[in-house]
């Protein structure tokens, strides 16, 4: 070491790390979620894109722990963002098959317990900013200020359910184009539980995200009161918007001034945590909700090389970028300890000193992980499609570096890429013995170890696969599907309640 080894400094460095360390470890931590949309594993600029440009978030990577092996737990948005928000399968809350509509009957039921409910119960002020997509129901049963959120802030579904095309155009630069769901209402944009804006200023968007969230943030710490902001933009799902300040200015085209929108958010959010000097004592957390969905070509982002996107069970549907940053808490670093969103609500909870819901969790604390430089206590990951039935149950499980298949299928949503096992025509397959892959040497899902014959070394790796497989299904009690409760037109939000004729008359 070239350290200078004069006393002076070394005994103000060891007292400075002692206050430091008790200070951080008492204190619970804020904590600033940020969790992007069919953004895929090659998107960002620090996983490999040769046209991103996301410097913040490489720079959020570099001071901070890079994942390469995350997981989200859903291949659709609905699914996964209730994985997140409460560290459980939704195939316990009843999240499935497929996603919430504006007019959806369900939600996510109000008895799970939400990261923001336990961070608000130890003292937390929490906010939400974005897609929420976990519902609305009837006089706003399911939003987010029904489940922990004291402000909300967005649009809460996807903003192509909506007609959509008439609120991308930003003239003269970006032209519209593309089709949404023409039949469903105008998109709102809530502030708490009510219609703020309807139809959303797309070109405005972003900024009321961030002013909103910054101010929070200010608010919090100058009240002393530790927060948690759930920041959920909509960038970079189908039909790509941006501001004037990034609508044409990337290389990557539409897609790329979205993704540089989103980078741009992450950096000032940032930016605003050291101009507060709360650096040492935030967490923050940046992964996506599944994979890119490909059917939209140029505009439909990139697994990179692991194999199809949204809506399939292979790595691209569910594996997503992740970084984890905590400035002089967490060492920087590139890490492929296997994690995934279950993991987040637990290592929260024991971060804030919270204890457990009393249900049954499957995530991990990865505290011991992430400050101690252990092992991560994950070692297996399971795969649910977008529509799930209990019948057939998980259609791949990964342990350790092996990942197997019992059910492979295409989906509309990872249509175009070159690979047909990808698409909408790959039909359901069931395999037995299953597809085998080696997650280390082929992370492309190319080589199927099991064929021509199963070699005698892999025997035992197969069986105990399997036999880990019977145990999670035995151990798996599925929700009542909340998604197949239905749609009621009459529950489309409507700024203007008593109007005619509806949908088109909601428009304030
Ligand atoms: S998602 O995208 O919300 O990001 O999953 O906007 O699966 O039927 C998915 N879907 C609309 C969508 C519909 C979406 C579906
Ligand atoms: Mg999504």
């Amino acid at each position: 070491m070239e350290e200078d080894p004069n006393m002076t400094p070394s005994i103000i460095f060891i007292f400075g790390c002692l206050l430091c360390h008790t200070a951080t470890s008492s204190d619970p931590p804020n904590i600033i979620l940020i969790f992007a949309d069919d953004l895929g594993f090659g998107d960002l600029g620090c996983y490999g894109h040769p046209t991103s440009h996301t410097p913040y978030l490489d720079k959020m990577a570099a001071r901070g722990l890079r994942f390469t092996d995350f997981y989200t737990t859903g291949p659709v948005c609905s699914p996964s963002r209730a994985g997140l928000l409460t560290g459980r399968f939704q195939s316990r809350s009843g999240v499935y098959p497929g996603v919430f509509y504006p007019s959806s009957v369900g939600g996510l039921p109000l008895n799970e317990v939400t990261i923001a409910e336990i961070l608000q119960s130890r003292g937390y002020v929490t906010a939400m900013a974005g897609k929420w997509h976990l519902g609305l129901g009837r006089n706003g049963t399911f939003l987010p200020t029904r489940q922990g959120f004291q402000n909300y802030l967005g649009v809460p579904f996807s903003h192509d359910q909506g007609p959509c095309q008439n609120l991308t155009c930003f003239p003269p630069k970006t032209l519209c184009y593309g089709t949404c769901d023409l039949g469903e209402a105008l998109l709102p944009v809530f502030i708490n539980e009510q219609i703020l804006q309807q139809p959303v200023n797309f070109p405005g968007l972003v900024s009321l995200y961030r002013e909103f969230s910054k101010a929070f943030i200010h608010k919090a710490v100058k009240e002393k009161k530790p927060f948690f902001l759930y920041y959920a933009p909509h960038h970079t799902h189908y039909p790509q918007f941006a501001s004037a300040e990034y609508a044409g200015y990337s290389q990557r085209g539409k897609f790329g001034d979205a993704l540089m929108e989103v980078d741009g958010t992450v950096g000032e959010l940032v930016k605003s945590v050291w101009d507060m000097g709360i650096q040492n004592d935030t967490l923050i957390i940046f992964t996506s909700d599944n994979g890119p969905e490909t059917m939209r070509m140029e505009r439909g982002g990139s697994s990179g090389l692991l194999k199809c996107g949204k809506s399939t069970t292979y790595e691209g549907g569910l594996r997503e970028p992740a970084i984890m940053y905590w400035e002089g808490k967490i060492k920087p670093g590139v890490t492929s300890e296997l994690a995934s969103t279950l993991d987040i609500l637990p290592t929260i909870a024991s971060l804030a000193g919270a204890p457990l819901p009393n249900v049954t969790l499957d995530g991990y604390d990865l505290s011991r992980f992430l400050f101690n430089g252990e092992k991560s206590p994950r070692n297996t990951f399971y795969y649910y499609p977008s529509s799930i039935d209990p019948n057939r149950g998980i259609y791949a499980l990964r342990m350790g570096k092996y990942k197997a298949h019992f059910y492979t299928e295409g989906a509309f949503h990872s249509e175009t890429t070159p690979d047909p096992a990808c698409h909408a025509t790959a039909l359901l397959t069931e395999h037995d013995p299953p597809l085998l892959f080696d997650l280390d040497t082929d992370p492309a899902e190319n080589y199927n170890l099991l064929t021509p014959v199963i070699p005698e070394e892999l025997k035992p790796i197969v069986n105990e696969i399997l036999k880990e497989r019977d145990r999670f299904l035995k151990c798996m009690t599925y929700g009542k599907s909340e998604i197949n409760k239905g749609t009621d037109p009459s529950l489309r939000p409507c700024c203007n309640p008593e109007c005619t004729p509806k949908p088109s008359c909601c428009h304030c």
